[in-house]
């Protein structure tokens, strides 16, 4: 036993969800329950000393059935190591409160224990050195919030999982940057998820950041990403080391229907822009005529006109 060095693997956004998407050729739920035990055989095989899930266990946490709740509650009992969850804003939600949800239930087990508000945890007795600790999903949008959050875990932990939209480049949604989570200094890794691509393994200040990415591919927006885990490796010297790992997966074609997502989104699309330019059209009167000669005005397509003047006909 080498009691200097801590091996914790880690992965986010499994999302797991009873229904496939429409656009999938194969079980979405058969897929996720088979990544799981995946990731729980590597981390036998590596020997590791846990497995961190950084949110996002579940896609709705109000449509999640008995048998699949059960049946990763086997799955995480067949690991005979520790697992730390962080919940993500997928686990829980405004009807379904923390105490009454999956994620709580899974919680319960022997073997898990769930990272909330930054309390430390020093989970192996023979590696008190190690110490983790989590900050939850939460909605604020304020850099300083998460500043006070950071600031108030009350030593520097070897690993703190986390679940934000932590991002250094310009999006259209509000991203918190690493290295406001560096400046406090308040973990040598900190391994997060909720956005589902994979970010490059960086140190920023004195801080490792890692997210493979999501586990899994719930939607066909998701076609390109590569399922894959991360391999942290702590040492007793405060260093750590940090690799991912792609995970045994099909290729794209072989789990989405490429073509009919392409034409589904293609006609969507079409439709969208057509009832749009609906709006700049004048609307003489609320009947059969009046919406016709919009039509009429915007729509450049003579059978989509003869379709519409053939409804209308047999609404009059
Ligand atoms: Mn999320």
């Amino acid at each position: 036993m080498n009691n200097k060095k801590v091996t914790v693997v880690q992965c986010n956004d499994i999302h797991l969800a009873d229904k496939s998407p429409a656009s999938r050729k194969t079980s979405y739920s058969k897929e996720v329950f088979d990544k799981v035990r995946t990731v729980v055989e590597i981390a036998h095989a590596i020997e590791a000393d846990g497995i961190l899930l950084a949110g996002d266990i579940f896609h709705n946490p109000r449509k999640i059935s008995h048998f699949s709740v059960n049946t990763f509650i086997e799955i995480f009992k067949s690991f005979s190591k520790q697992i730390f969850i962080v919940p993500g804003n997928h686990d829980i939600s405004a009807k379904v409160p923390f105490d009454h949800a999956a994620i709580a239930t899974i919680g319960s087990l022997d073997n898990v224990t769930i990272l909330r508000d930054g309390r430390v945890h020093k989970p192996f007795d023979d590696k008190a050195w190690f110490t983790i600790a989590g900050l939850e999903w939460t909605y604020s949008e304020d850099e300083n919030h998460y500043t006070n959050l950071l600031e108030n875990i009350e030593q520097k932990v070897s690993l703190l999982g986390m679940h934000a939209p932590i991002l250094d480049e310009e999006a259209k949604f509000w991203t918190l940057r690493r290295n406001v989570i560096s400046s406090t200094d308040r973990a040598h890794c900190v391994a997060y998820g909720h956005l589902h691509s994979q970010a490059p393994i960086a140190t920023i200040g004195n801080t490792v950041f890692s997210n493979p990415g999501a586990l899994t591919r719930s939607s066909i927006n998701e076609k390109n990403n590569i399922p894959s885990i991360a391999v942290l490796d702590f040492y007793d010297n405060n260093t750590c080391e940090v690799e991912y790992v792609s995970v045994n997966h099909l290729p794209a074609e072989d789990v989405f229907y490429l073509e009919y997502a392409i034409s589904v989104k293609e006609a969507k699309s079409a439709v969208k822009s057509f009832i749009s330019s609906l709006e700049s059209a004048t609307v003489q009167s609320v009947d059969g005529e009046g919406l016709m000669s919009a039509i009429e005005q915007v729509c450049d397509d003579k059978e989509v006109v003869d379709l519409a003047r053939d409804i209308f006909r047999k609404l009059d």
